[in-house]
């Protein structure tokens, strides 16, 4: 594996070139990075939790019928998903008042919203990622009309989702950012994909008794040991047995690649549907 091309380095994942044409590698890092990377860190286990994490719920969007990225787990750090045009813009799906919504609106934290609200934001690291509207997307073509239209819609039905599943295990969904990313067949369809990951890394989660924060608020504002708050995630998702995988920064590295299997399984037999059905775009 050392000799394998790095297709683009980030803050949290590496690229690779992939098993076969159309597919990439995301290896999983187990560096932290908040507020553009200014506050950086590498927590050992990280990385392998927010693999297994990911390719589970990316998973279960697939199996209610929205189609991600995901292809299937390799080992306990990477992931085979298909290889994608990413679109430049980050969707944030808002249940709850949190963060930079409670920050630049003045509302407390924990407000439940009257309605949930999506924001967007310009995927720029260099510009900090700053809000946009659809009228941005539009203009610049990040995305076009018929696109933002089924990102919309994708996203409101990932919410549903998500939140429906993590209230069956006790944790609210606060709020949480998605990617998309374009596909086309040989005939000139168009498949728009979730993409990137599904990770507490970018999806805050509550306990939902005592709105402990489990997610990656605990390293921005140093809450709390963050693998303990992502174990504990994961353990509700059943993913990893009570007392977890990571003890004191060791990994159980056996018990950690015998549970990629599971996924792969459930994962096994899809079959990637166009939804959207238009002429192919210019690019
Ligand atoms: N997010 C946004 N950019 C990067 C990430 N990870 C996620 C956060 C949070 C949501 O989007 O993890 O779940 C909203 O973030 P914020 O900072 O705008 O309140
Ligand atoms: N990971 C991003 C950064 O490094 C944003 C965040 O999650 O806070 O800035």
């Amino acid at each position: 594996m050392a000799r394998r091309r790095a297709l683009y380095d980030g803050k949290a994942k590496t690229i690779y070139e992939g098993l076969e044409p159309g597919t990439v590698i995301q290896y999983f890092k187990d560096d932290a990075t908040a507020f553009n990377a200014q506050k950086h860190a590498v927590i050992s286990g990280k990385g392998v939790l927010n693999n297994r994490i990911s390719a589970h719920l990316m998973t279960r969007l697939e199996m209610v019928g929205i189609p991600t990225h995901f292809l299937r787990s390799i080992n306990m750090r990477e992931q085979l998903v298909r290889q994608l045009e990413i679109i430049p813009v980050e969707v944030v799906v808002r249940n709850v008042a949190a963060g930079s919504l409670s920050k630049r609106l003045g509302i407390k934290e924990g407000a439940p919203l009257p309605m949930p609200i999506i924001e967007y934001y310009y995927k720029n690291d260099a510009l900090g990622d700053p809000m946009i509207s659809e009228s941005h997307i539009v203009s610049f073509d990040w995305a076009d009309p018929y696109e933002l239209e089924e990102i919309v819609s994708l996203s409101w039905r990932v919410n549903d989702f998500l939140s429906g599943l993590f209230t069956g295990i006790g944790l609210r969904l606060i709020d949480f950012k998605l990617e998309f990313g374009r596909l086309w067949d040989d005939d000139g369809n168009l498949y728009l994909m979730l993409a990137d990951e599904i990770s507490p890394d970018n999806c805050r989660l509550w306990d939902a008794t005592t709105d402990e924060k489990l997610d990656k608020d605990r390293f921005r504002h140093d809450l709390g040991d963050l693998i303990e708050g992502y174990q504990t995630i994961a353990e509700k998702m059943g993913l990893i047995p009570k007392g977890g995988i990571i003890q004191g920064g060791n990994i159980d590295e056996q018990l950690a690649a015998s549970l990629a299997e599971i996924e792969n399984e459930m994962a096994q037999g899809r079959r990637p549907r166009s939804i959207l059905k238009m002429p192919p775009r210019k690019h």
